[in-house]
């Protein structure tokens, strides 16, 4: 009798046991940390991708996206180290120097090395941490490269561009210069990818990566694609389809944003063979948005290196088999400062006081209000602009101060008639640094109608804003070149070894 009631008793907790066990692997994230998967495209226009532009082949990405979270108001910076710089510290690049130009080759700096970075807080709560693609966020002392910045492997360049095959790169976007082989394997070059074109070359990479490791570890693998940013290159298969186009820039680029997407749908099938896909976090973004010529961004006004639309909203989604709601749009108002806290926080870790981002995975994955109120897209944008130039937004409102030019690029290969309809032409391009110009970006995503006339007094509250940012401006850090990085004096390469760490 007292067996069996000790029995029943040691049955019902047991049934309970399983309960809590499979209740608590069912609530994702809180039970073992997830793997989490950045992966960052280059140059990517926000009509480079099938589910904004049907003539985009990107069906893994769109996959991914439909059965996920599409970012729709997803904001990054208008340029390559700025956004890599916001990403990896949390901070608004105009607060540490980095608001400027991209980083060129044999610039004596990099990213702000007294801050914690993301890899960082990701390797304190741990995480093994993994960087594969373009770094660009300075390598002139070994302290600016990422195996010295928390990340415990990487593979790919150091600097902004080489050439998809050779991994060769010059010194300048006009490829004059010095040039030099510029393709790592941690902190060694490795020749044996030469002529191996470089999105696949990171693929097969990750595929070995991933077999290669336990995943009961949580990793943070940060992905950085050099598609589809310069030199315009792909295998033909991948153009070959584009040829219609008969515009060469075009057909590349929509090629290589083909490509990356092979590559990413081959990233997700080795996640799910090696058993890391269950409990992983995929995200997807652009770094800045198209490159006139190249990349669209269509109907969004103007492209990468402006602070209209089209050169700062980028595609992007967010993936994982551990949402609970997805198959929806996002219009979560979402800055790229904000990766830093919501990753670590996904990760249990801890976050810096200083940074200017907020953990948004409950507003993501929700749908609900984002902490996020208002932004500031960039100060001090133009390459050499004297004083207050900028962008910020608040609610609906976005104000430009001292910002030019900005055109609707139509895309060449056509597009749909549900398509917004470009009904003006070239927009008036404004010559004065005070040029000061209010868009409703909710109503307006197109930036046609400037209605600063109509609000004055938003004009003025939002002016304030930005002055007050502007107190925490920090100078732009971009010093002359330093000729001692030439490739001739490192066996070829770009190599860390001629500057003094700031
Ligand atoms: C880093 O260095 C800068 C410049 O020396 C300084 O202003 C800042 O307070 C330091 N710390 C952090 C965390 O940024
Ligand atoms: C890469 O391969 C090409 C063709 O074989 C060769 O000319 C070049 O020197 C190689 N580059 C390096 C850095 O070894
Ligand atoms: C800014 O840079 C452009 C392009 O290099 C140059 O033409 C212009 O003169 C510069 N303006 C100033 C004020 O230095
Ligand atoms: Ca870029």
């Amino acid at each position: 009798m007292m067996e069996r009631k000790h029995r029943r008793k040691f049955t019902m907790l047991a049934t309970i046991w399983v309960w809590l066990v499979t209740q608590s692997s069912a609530s994702g994230p809180s039970s073992s940390k997830p793997h989490i998967i950045f992966l960052l495209a280059d140059d990517l226009g926000w009509y480079d991708v099938s589910w904004h532009n049907p003539k985009a082949i990107t069906p893994n990405m769109e996959e991914l996206a439909n059965e996920g979270i599409i970012l729709e108001q997803s904001y990054v910076q208008p340029l390559c180290t700025p956004t890599r710089s916001a990403l990896l510290s949390g901070r608004y690049p105009f607060t540490i120097g980095r608001q400027g130009p991209p980083l060129m080759n044999q610039v004596p700096t990099g990213l702000l090395l007294n801050a914690t970075i993301l890899p960082e807080a990701m390797k304190a709560a741990g995480y093994s941490t993994h960087a594969v693609g373009k770094w660009h966020l300075g390598f002139c002392h070994w302290d600016y490269t990422p195996t010295r910045r928390g990340f415990d492997t990487f593979y790919g360049l150091y600097t902004g561009m080489g050439d998809h095959y050779s991994h060769d790169s010059y010194a300048s976007l006009s490829e004059t210069g010095p040039r030099g082989y510029d393709f790592r394997k941690n902190e060694d070059p490795d020749f044996s990818v030469n002529g191996t074109y470089d999105t696949f070359v990171y693929a097969n990479y990750v595929e070995d990566l991933l077999y290669s490791r336990d995943p009961a570890v949580p990793m943070f693998l940060y992905l950085a694609f050099q598609s589809i940013h310069s030199p315009m290159q792909v295998p033909d298969e991948y153009r070959d389809p584009f040829r219609y186009i008969g515009d060469e820039n075009r057909e590349i680029s929509l090629g290589m944003s083909y490509a990356m997407d092979d590559a990413i749908g081959r990233v997700v099938a080795h996640l799910k063979a090696t058993g890391h896909y269950e409990n992983s976090i995929i995200i997807f973004s652009s770094d800045n948005g198209g490159a006139p010529g190249n990349g669209i961004n269509w109907p969004l006004r103007g492209g990468k290196s402006t602070l209209w639309e089209g050169g700062t909203r980028a595609p992007g989604f967010i993936h994982s088999p551990l949402l609970t709601k997805i198959g929806f749009k996002s219009q979560t108002l979402l800055h790229v400062t904000d990766w830093y806290a919501t990753l670590v926080g996904l990760a249990g870790g801890s976050v810096p006081e200083n940074t200017d981002g907020f953990d948004q995975w409950e507003a993501l994955t929700q749908d609900a209000v984002s902490p996020r109120t208002s932004f500031v897209y960039n100060l001090n944008s133009g390459f050499n602009s004297t004083g207050l130039s900028g962008a910020i937004r608040k609610g609906e409102y976005k104000l430009l101060v001292g910002v030019k030019g900005g055109q609707w690029i139509e895309p060449p290969e056509g597009f749909d008639e549900h398509e917004p309809i470009n009904d003006g032409g070239a927009c008036e391009i404004s010559g004065e640094n005070e040029t000061i110009e209010l868009y409703n970006v909710i109503d307006d995503p197109e930036e046609r109608n400037d209605i600063a006339e109509l609000y004055p007094e938003i004009v003025a509250e939002m002016l304030e804003d930005l002055e007050r940012e502007f107190e925490r401006l920090a100078p732009v850090d971009n010093p002359p070149a330093d000729l001692s990085s030439d490739p001739k004096f490192f066996d070829g390469l770009w190599s860390p070894g001629w500057c003094e760490p700031q």
